[in-house]
């Protein structure tokens, strides 16, 4: 099949999806071809059915500030689906993503399809804004397929913008062969063999709330030697930095940035924090959990579809500092319940979200989009 995909290229759980996705479905035979303004940061593989295509946005004086993205990608979306003959065309995230490849079938006035996919944060925060409300729902509504990473999502999706459109749920996956755990390099990298390591993954928006990870972790460095390793970088970096000094753990932390082999790092960790606002299934969780490691994550939106409570982790109210703190003590001090949680993380993992259980899952889809 000849599959275009189409997804922010950062670091966001979205991209990530779209891009092993992608992936796997080369690996598998199909011909996949990227459009985004940037080669998807996981796009790490060179493969001869892999390609990808750059979205650049002409400039011009009249376009400042703003220059037309929505556009310039339907424009590079219609050019490779008719080059490329693509069959389908699959979005990660709502906006502008499903808008611009509808466009880009009105262009070709072809018998290609568009799926979109929702992540999370195109329904609950962006797409609920009014700005954005009535062009989100026209976005789903005129696509030929819909999927959610969860029936939290799901729901949310028909609630908040009062459709009736069909959405398959197809949760996320994770390749079980890449994180799994592997504690032997990483913990020596940090000088800290003896220590628990504690770790977060996030784009440290507001909805992550960091700040709530280095409360817990504060509060469990009092009975429990460990260090925190941060993945990831956004608008809360700074203030949570300046927190660590002020508090005088700055030298327990390591803020890493966006790291590209991640799996090395959680194959070596022994929790993982997750304590957001919300969060629409919880990507990074997952691969914590196939990497054997026990999650703490809130007890909000499509998480308890993710997390089993006392089972695979813990699921705590949002805010609850110091149930969390409680719960991370409790898993860190003794070696045998981190060792139970995090082999049941594992077998959960893969028993529910192994990509060679998914990943056809959406190979069906495409089939039934095109045969309808
Ligand atoms: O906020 C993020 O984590 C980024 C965002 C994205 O779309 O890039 O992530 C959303 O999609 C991920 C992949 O499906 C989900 O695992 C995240 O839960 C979801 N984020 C939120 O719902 C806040």
């Amino acid at each position: 099949m000849k599959i275009g995909i189409t997804c922010y290229p950062t670091f966001g759980g979205s991209g990530v999806v779209a891009t092993e996705l992608g992936l796997a479905l080369a690996k598998r035979g199909d011909d996949v071809h990227f459009i985004s303004y940037a080669m998807p940061s996981r796009l790490n593989l060179l493969h001869e059915r892999v390609h990808f295509h750059e979205v650049t946005v002409t400039s011009y004086p009249l376009f400042d500030p703003y220059p037309p993205y929505t556009l310039a990608l339907a424009t590079k979306m219609a050019e490779v689906a008719a080059y490329e003959k693509l069959e389908v065309l699959h979005v990660h995230y709502a906006i502008p993503h499903a808008i611009s490849a509808h466009l880009a079938k009105q262009i070709l006035r072809s018998k290609l399809k568009v799926i979109t996919t929702l992540h999370g944060t195109d329904i609950t925060l962006v797409g609920r804004d009014e700005s954005y409300l009535p062009i989100t729902k026209f976005g789903i509504e005129v696509s030929d397929g819909v999927t959610a990473v969860s029936t939290w999502l799901k729901e949310e999706t028909a609630k908040n913008f009062h459709t009736e459109k069909a959405i398959d749920v197809i949760p996320n996956f994770v390749d079980g062969m890449r994180f799994k755990r592997d504690s032997s390099q990483f913990c020596h990298m940090f000088g800290a063999p003896d220590e628990k390591l504690v770790c977060h993954v996030s784009n440290f928006r507001p909805v992550k709330r960091i700040m709530d990870v280095l409360r817990v972790f504060e509060k469990t460095l009092a009975s429990v030697p460990a260090r925190l390793i941060m993945i990831g970088d956004g608008p809360d970096r700074s203030k949570a930095e300046a927190y660590c000094r002020q508090h005088r753990f700055h030298d327990r932390v390591f803020f890493l940035g966006n790291v590209p082999n991640l799996e090395e790092v959680l194959g070596a960790c022994d929790l993982f924090l997750l304590p957001s606002e919300t969060e629409s299934f919880g990507m990074a969780a997952l691969e914590a959990m196939a990497s054997e490691v026990p999650v703490i994550a809130s007890n909000a939106g499509g998480l308890p579809e993710v997390v089993s409570d006392g089972e695979s982790g813990y699921l705590v109210k949002v805010g609850d500092v110091n149930a969390m703190a409680e719960r991370a003590i409790e898993i860190l001090r003794d070696p045998a319940v981190r060792k139970r949680m995090g082999k049941r993380a594992r077998e959960v993992a893969l028993e529910r979200f192994d990509e060679e259980k998914i990943v056809p899952r959406y190979r069906e889809m495409y089939e039934r989009v095109i045969r309808a």
